[in-house]
């Protein structure tokens, strides 16, 4: 499984840091909304579920937590813990995150607007979903295990 993560440039000076995210730019596609998670209480486990067509981009930017994906032939966790770096999910994945920190802000650029009928929150219909489509857009780049862009 290929992991993509984007590594955001900072623009750093002697008041502190600063990342500005454009679509097209940083982010690989149009971004039609914002949302993040916080306060997340200790032990939880949150996402169960991949998308039909939606793509993601995840920046933890404040504290820590880890991401679980799963293609339906390999599953791979992914620390974030760093407020500069973006975990790329595109669709047909099925994603788990958990071990927030207790500060934990969880931010998530998507590629679409909200819309349930595009969940696939059954992991037995995601495995048929992706057999059906054909698509193995999510599971292939076996060859190279992690992709990083700057
Ligand atoms: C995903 C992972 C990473 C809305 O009304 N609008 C929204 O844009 C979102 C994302 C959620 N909601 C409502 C729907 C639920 O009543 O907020 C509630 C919690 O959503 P959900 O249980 O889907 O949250 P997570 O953390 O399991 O999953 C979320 C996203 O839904 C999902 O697309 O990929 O984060």
């Amino acid at each position: 499984m290929q992991v993509i993560k984007y590594v955001f440039q900072p623009h750093g000076d002697a008041r502190g840091q600063l990342v500005a995210l454009e679509e097209f730019k940083d982010i690989p596609f149009r971004i039609k909304r914002v949302y993040y998670m916080y306060d997340t209480a200790d032990g939880v486990t949150r996402g169960y579920h991949a998308h039909k067509s939606l793509q993601q981009i995840l920046v933890c930017i404040h504290g820590s937590c880890k991401i679980r994906l799963d293609n339906g032939k390999e599953k791979k966790v992914i620390p974030l813990e760093k407020p500069y770096e973006g975990l790329y999910i595109s669709y047909a994945m099925w994603r788990e995150m958990f071990d927030f920190s207790i500060d934990a802000v969880l931010m998530v650029l998507a590629s679409e607007l909200y819309d349930e009928s595009d969940y696939i929150r059954n992991y037995d219909e995601f495995l048929e979903y992706i057999k059906d489509s054909g698509d193995n857009t999510a599971a292939d780049g076996d060859k190279n295990d992690e992709s990083t862009f700057c």
